[in-house]
């Protein structure tokens, strides 16, 4: 049967459906309330906000709502600033604009003259745009707003996507399609697609994106390049989207002629003030430059025997007059260390600590290796205090799955932000030590490597949305909890029926310990195959670099499994503050999540429910595979609830993870079998191939890897 197929709409609309209030009860109190919209100011943000208002309540409320002439009307929304807000609105929200930062908003219901209105303001025009926002968020989720009272600010000042984009239009670790950007077609050719990625960022608070990827090209750097990025920056603007770019270290001799780029050296320096001026020149509001250096073969200061301190001081102070920021990336490890991979960031960066200019943040990522389905937090978290530093959580799904598998990510990026890293006592958590609460440090940040492509979807997979959704919110307010964003999140994006809300956000919340599960169970981890990151690879062995090769993380053999991070093995726990450290340290209250992570134990070793070791990892890869059996089961009872393609898609792709996850699980279990020397306990489902079969898997053409 042929049908006409309109939820391709749906799928690109994201969270911003505005699909038609259903419950009656709702849409009464709503219509009643709101008879028109009344907006003061006229800049481009106060444009948009007026505009998405418009566009959001007559879809939710299935009517047309007008800009009105006359403020004195009964059930007005009211939009203004602090610029344009009249003196008696003003001294009305006083306490409330004490409360707020410049980001900040108040949604409030006021009188004026006995006429009951509702509010949206700010300090700012873009606080307003917030404010526009999250009041269609309360309708999209069916909350009253009868007497609101709403003072809401952003805690972390710099919300930013990493967009690992390349100039040739790949998207590195990218599942989704192609690169956004259309390099050819900019500057004059501005997709709507650009738009609407600026409206759907506004909307959870993003307020900065870096266009390109961290293994940088100097092109982006020349003229011919910059005025496509300017272009950029022009639609980006009026939602409060700042655009920064990757700096490649090298671009004084790539694309400036020079002979060098040490940063020690004038002419380099002087060649980056220059092209600083140039970029402010273009875009005034230009964010700065993320910079990956001495990193995998990107080049860096260590290239002239200088460190990170003086490259990221030198680009510092190229964009300090004009109110940039560098933020410098801790991702590092040394070829030629041959100690424990996990170790080697924290080495390098933490005697740094207070040695860069105020202007230079250091961008860390959430574990000490790489964005594993389950990391312990980086230890650099809680060791340098006097440096401002950054989250770096991968929303794009390398190591978990691609846009195959549904992985509710939020619930890891809360498990990282809640870790206390004891730096100053009890309480000192990532959380805080990132807003910057914990040492007091005015620039304050957090990026997602976005898993943002071409795919009609955004995203590859209808509910890696979920992902991109929940990091903006944490990044606003990294003390949310996972589960009131994810049901926001599938109101806004499907339903408000609570027959599907509640199992479908169970579902998502039980997705991240799935994977966990069917890929790197208790601690295990980057036993993925190398390279693409595809699929299961615990016997790789062959690549030059030690830590590249899998079993250089799992450590299996006839004795046990495991990397030994505790005194006796690598002291990768020494890196953590006292109290923590000896949690790890000693087997016996080391976290059994993270228990191989930090020990190398035998197979017969006694887990906390009785069961041996061998047993233990392979009934944990067994209930990833059941957990993703009852995700269909979900699922598959959700028909009713959401239009025909999205029910397919997520029907089919659920069908692949669980495919995959029973690879993983039988590739895994066959190979740490050849050392356990041990039988599969029962439960475990006894696997239909051959180790040999699993291992003449090869992908040449996975996606993500160009
Ligand atoms: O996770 C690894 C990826 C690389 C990436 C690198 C990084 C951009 O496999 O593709 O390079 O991390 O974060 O720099």
């Amino acid at each position: 049967m042929v049908s006409i197929n309109l939820s391709a709409q749906a799928d690109y609309k994201l969270w911003l459906q505005y699909a038609k209030v259903q419950n009656t009860k709702w849409t009464t109190e709503y219509q009643s309330k709101i008879k028109g919209i009344f907006a003061l100011g006229n800049s481009e943000t106060i444009q948009a906000a007026t505009k998405e208002l418009q566009l959001g309540l007559s879809g939710l409320l299935d009517t047309k709502i007008t800009v009105q002439q006359n403020i004195e009307d009964e059930n007005i929304l009211i939009l203004g600033s602090k610029s344009s807000l009249n003196e008696e609105t003003l001294k009305n929200l006083k306490n409330e604009l004490n409360q707020i930062n410049d980001e900040g908003y108040i949604i409030k219901t006021i009188s004026i003259k006995n006429r009951k209105k509702m509010i949206i303001a700010g300090k700012t025009d873009i606080g307003v745009l917030y404010g526009v926002y999250n009041f269609l968020r309360l309708l999209q989720t069916n909350k009253s707003i009868e007497n609101l009272k709403i003072v809401d600010a952003p805690k972390i000042n710099i919300r930013i996507l990493n967009h690992w984009d390349n100039l040739n239009g790949t998207v590195e670790r990218g599942y989704a399609g192609s690169s956004l950007w259309n390099w050819q077609k900019l500057p004059d050719f501005i997709d709507q697609r650009y738009i609407d990625y600026a409206r759907a960022n506004a909307s959870i608070g993003i307020n900065g994106t870096v266009l390109n990827n961290v293994n940088a090209n100097a092109l982006i750097l020349t003229p011919q390049y910059l005025e496509k990025v300017e272009a950029l920056a022009k639609v980006f603007r009026p939602y409060g989207i700042k655009v920064y770019l990757t700096a490649r270290f090298s671009a004084p001799i790539e694309i400036g002629k020079l002979k060098t780029a040490d940063p020690y050296d004038a002419n380099v320096k002087n060649w980056w003030k220059e092209k600083a001026k140039e970029i402010y020149k273009r875009i005034p509001d230009f964010g700065g430059f993320l910079v990956k250096a001495n990193s995998e073969g990107q080049p860096g200061p260590q290239n002239y025997n200088r460190n990170h301190v003086d490259g990221a001081n030198m680009l510092a102070d190229a964009v300090a007059p004009f109110g940039g920021i560098v933020m410098w990336r801790a991702f590092v490890y040394s070829e030629h260390d041959v100690n424990d991979r996990a170790k080697q960031a924290y080495s390098e960066f933490v005697p740094y600590d207070g040695q860069f200019r105020n202007n230079v943040i250091v961008q860390v990522k959430n574990g000490a290796i790489d964005f594993q389905p389950r990391e312990p937090f980086h230890p650099i978290f809680g060791a340098m205090p006097k440096t401002p530093l950054m989250m770096e959580f991968q929303i794009t799904q390398e190591y978990l799955g691609f846009s195959t598998h549904l992985v509710y990510l939020p619930k890891l990026y809360q498990e990282v932000l809640e870790s206390d890293t004891f730096s100053k006592g009890k309480g000192s958590t990532v959380a805080k030590v990132i807003d910057g609460s914990l040492n007091n440090h005015k620039i304050t940040g957090i990026a997602g490597v976005a898993n943002i492509g071409s795919d009609i979807n955004w995203t590859g997979h209808p509910f890696a949305q979920a992902n991109w959704y929940g990091f903006g919110r944490l990044a606003w307010d990294p003390y949310l909890d996972s589960e009131t964003i994810a049901e926001d999140w599938l109101r806004m994006t499907f339903s408000n029926d609570e027959n599907f809300v509640n199992p479908v956000k169970e579902m998502m919340l039980q997705s991240r310990e799935a994977v966990v599960n069917y890929m790197t169970p208790l601690g295990l981890h980057h036993i993925m195959d190398t390279g693409h990151h595809y699929g299961p690879g615990p016997w790789v062995s062959n690549l030059s670099r030690p830590e590249w090769n899998p079993i250089y993380y799992h450590k299996a053999d006839k004795n046990g499994i495991g990397f030994d991070r505790s005194k006796t093995g690598s002291n990768a726990t020494a890196q953590y503050a006292p109290e923590i450290a000896k949690l790890f340290d000693d087997v016996k209250t080391c976290p059994e999540k993270d228990l191989l992570w930090f020990h190398h134990l035998p197979w017969d070793y006694k887990l906390k429910n009785g069961q041996p070791l061998w047993n233990g990892i392979a009934l944990k890869y067994q209930e990833g595979v059941d957990e993703v059996a009852s995700m269909q089961t979900t699922w598959n009872r959700m028909g009713n609830y959401v239009d025909e393609t999205r029910f397919k898609e997520v029907q089919m792709l659920l069908n692949i993870q669980h495919k995959e996850a029973k690879w993983w699980r039988d590739a895994c279990l066959l190979y740490f079998q050849q050392f356990s020397g041990k039988e599969l306990p029962k439960g475990v489902e006894k696997p239909t191939q051959t180790l040999e079969y699993f291992e003449s898997l090869k992908f040449p053409f996975a996606p993500g890897n160009n």
